[in-house]
This record gives structure tokens, sequence and C-alpha cells, in this order.
């Protein structure tokens, strides 16, 4: 359940921060955010979905200290990242919003970029750690660097052009992310090509930006329990994205522009 809405609603801005079993790094996670929110020209609000913990994770957050920039909880029973940001990004409200991770481990001064970005109408605003220009620091585990790359190669096939899927560091058009969260089916982790996939479905378009991003330890992805699962995940998705091909055909025109029309929004930019 979520705790009140924080006061300065309506937010302009929306950070949805997942978290699970992140009482370790969520209060150095949720000091930066909220220090870098505070210097937004936008009015922001930070709401963490809690899943399934069962450390004091959403005591940290509970327990917040007032700030400038309001804190909220969501809670969800069932376990699993996309699970988690799905409900987060639907419980939004404000035209832009995004979601990062707890960890925070992609350089907070990104934001800067990502909310001008938004706000010049770029619907899908989303960090790649393989952009030239960003700044990565290796990751501690070479299984799961090597993983990833498979991951990456293999997520090119769902989303051509996309060089990061996985980077946590993504922003959005409100009315253009609610309505690509609404269908989403990935649980776990791979969750986020799904709804990239979707928003280029539904026309917007999508700008990578470089980052300064460093392996924060404590992950909770874990290469041995999460990798089969995120690879079955991806399968899944690719099959769905052919169907969904298949059955949209010349439908797919007009679905866009009938889109565009009924979010109302100047930030959402469409691509015919
Ligand atoms: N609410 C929720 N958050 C999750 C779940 N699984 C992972 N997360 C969050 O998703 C983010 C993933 O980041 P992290 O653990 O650093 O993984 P990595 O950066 O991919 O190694 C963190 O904020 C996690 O707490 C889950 O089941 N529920
Ligand atoms: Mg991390």
């Amino acid at each position: 359940m979520a705790t009140p809405p924080p006061a300065v609603y309506p937010a302009s801005f929306e950070i949805v921060v997942p978290a699970r079993n992140e009482a370790g790094r969520l209060p150095a996670g949720l000091t930066a955010l909220c220090r870098k929110a505070a210097t937004l020209p936008v009015r922001t609000t930070i709401l963490v979905v809690d899943s399934a913990s069962t450390d004091a994770t959403c005591h940290v957050v509970r327990n917040w200290a007032a700030h400038p920039v309001p804190v909220g909880l969501l809670r969800c029973r069932q376990a699993g990242k996309g699970i988690a940001v799905r409900a987060g990004l639907l419980a939004t409200q404000a035209p832009f919003m995004g979601y990062c991770d707890a960890d925070m481990a992609t350089d907070l001064s990104a934001l800067d970029t990502a909310l001008g970005l938004l706000a010049a109408g770029h619907g899908v605003v989303i960090g790649s750690r393989a952009l030239q220009g960003s700044v990565t620091g290796n990751r501690h585990s070479a299984a799961r660097r090597m993983g990833a790359a498979v991951f990456r190669t293999l997520a090119r096939g769902i989303v051509p052009g996309v060089t990061d899927t996985q980077c946590g560091f993504k922003f959005f058009s409100g009315p253009l992310v609610r309505a690509a969260a609404l269908p989403l089916r990935t649980a776990g982790f791979a969750f986020d090509i799904e709804l990239i996939a979707n928003c280029l479905r539904l026309g917007a378009t999508l700008t990578e930006i470089p980052v300064r991003w460093q392996d924060v330890p404590g992950s909770s992805f874990s290469v041995w329990r999460h990798s089969a699962g995120s690879f079955r995940d991806m399968a899944s998705i690719w099959l769905r994205s052919r169907t969904d091909l298949a059955a949209r055909g010349s439908a797919d025109h007009e679905n866009r522009t009938r889109y565009s029309y009924m979010s109302g929004s100047p930030a959402v930019s469409v691509r015919e």
C-alpha cells in the first residue's frame, strides 16, 4: 500500500526506485537521489517500490526524514524487478517519469540531460554504458560481464539499435510509458527489453545518452539464479514481438496516430 501522497503533488517529475532487500544500499542511494532531485528545475518526487523484502527496506523509506523532495513507498507482494517497476510506473501521474536502481550506479548528473531531452519532446531517454563518452567501471564478476555481453547481443534482435537495454537509468514521457507498461508481462530483470519494445511500438523516439556508471557491490542479480530466467524471458519477449508484428500488419500506422492524439501530451513525439 502506498504511503500518503507527497505534499507537492502534482509533481512534474516522478522517479521510481525498485528496491528488494536494499536496507544496506538504499540510505546512501536515496540521500544522493534526494540531493540531486532538489536541484532539478521541476517539482520532483521519488517513489520506492519495495517487494517481498525480508529486511528493513520499507522502514528505511517510512522513516525517511522530511526533505524538500518527498519520498513515497509502494509495496508489492510479488517479487520481481519487472513487476515492481511496472507497479511504480502505473502509480505515477506526472508528465515525466523514470526509474533508477537503488544503488545509484549511474551517476545522477545524467538526470539533467534526461530531463532536458524529455522536455524537448523525446519520449524515451535511456542511459547506455556502450556509447562513446560513457565512463564505465568494470563489473566485479567476470561471469556477469560475459553474460551481459551475450544478453546485449541477443537483445539487439528485439530492439535493434538500442546499445544497452539493461542500464538501470531510464526516463520517459509519462503518458507514453504508462501505456507501454500496462501490457508488460516480464516479471524479472529482462522486463526493460519488453518495455522499450512497447514504447517503440507506440511510435516513441528513443534517445540513448552516455553515462558514468560504476559497479556497486551488493547487486541483487545472481548470475546463477537469474541468468537462465532472464534468457528465457528474452526468448518469450522475442516470440511475442514476432507474433504481434504479424498480427498487427497495417493497423500499426493507425494505432500510432491514435495514440499520439489520445495522449494529448506535447512530450510524446511520434515517429511516423
Ligand atoms: N522491488 C523490487 N526491486 C528489485 C527486485 N529485484 C531487484 N530489484 C531492484 O532492482 C535494482 C537492480 O539493481 P542491482 O541489484 O544493483 O542489479 P544490477 O545493477 O543489475 O547488478 C535494485 O534497486 C534492486 O533492489 C524485486 O524483486 N523487487
Ligand atoms: Mg547495480
